[in-house]
């Protein structure tokens, strides 16, 4: 098996904490370098990572490829309320994702717009519940949402596009994951 993705993207760092102990090999790709972006664009159309390659079999999206590996490794599915959590996750991952992008292209997030307000309010109102979830114990297991909301909080800090640190339940949550297995590996600003 191999994961295409980069080190950076907090969506393939959840699979890459996933894998911990699983025997794939990963391929760190620069989406935006004309190489890689032909490997990528061959194995996932959208552009996008992760995209996952099993024999002749290749995934895209990680939420798809979780549900592939977790079947493929016969795990118990995830709740309907572990999804809506993952649904929420991704929410905020997306939109601070569509900021990155913006801010790359030289666009002000700050602006008083639709879009940009929009975006705002998601991840400030997501934020707050998935705070109150981590204090209903809703992330007190490193299972895979455990993972998702980890990486997402890494990632934000990482590239600084939104505060989340003043959220007590979240942040303890984060500390404690930091010495859960590969996390330190797997940090993004060693991309
Ligand atoms: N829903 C997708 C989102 C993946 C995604 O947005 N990946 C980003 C990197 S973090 C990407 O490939 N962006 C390239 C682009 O938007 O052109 C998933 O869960 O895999």
């Amino acid at each position: 098996m191999q994961l295409l993705g980069s080190i950076t993207s907090p969506f393939v760092r959840r699979l890459r904490l996933y894998l911990v102990d699983k025997d794939y090999e990963f391929i760190n790709l620069d989406i935006f370098a004309e190489a890689d972006r032909i490997l990528l664009t061959k194995n996932n159309p959208a552009q996008k990572i992760p995209a996952l390659i099993d024999e002749e079999q290749c995934i895209y999206d990680s939420r798809v490829i979780y549900r592939y590996l977790s079947e493929k490794f016969q795990e118990s599915k995830l709740s309907w309320q572990q999804e809506n959590l993952l649904t929420l996750i991704d929410s905020v991952n997306d939109s601070l994702v569509s900021f990155l992008l913006l801010q790359r292209s030289d666009i002000d997030t700050t602006q008083d717009g639709l879009f940009f307000n929009l975006q705002h309010e998601r991840v400030k109102q997501v934020l707050k519940v998935l705070n109150d979830e981590v204090a209903k114990g809703s992330f007190s297991d490193w299972h895979y949402p455990s993972i998702c909301l980890f990486s997402l909080l890494d990632w934000v800090e990482f590239r600084q596009l939104a505060s989340w640190q003043h959220f007590p339940h979240l942040l303890s949550f984060y500390q404690q994951s930091l010495s859960q297995k590969l996390t330190q590996e797997s940090d993004p600003r060693l991309g």
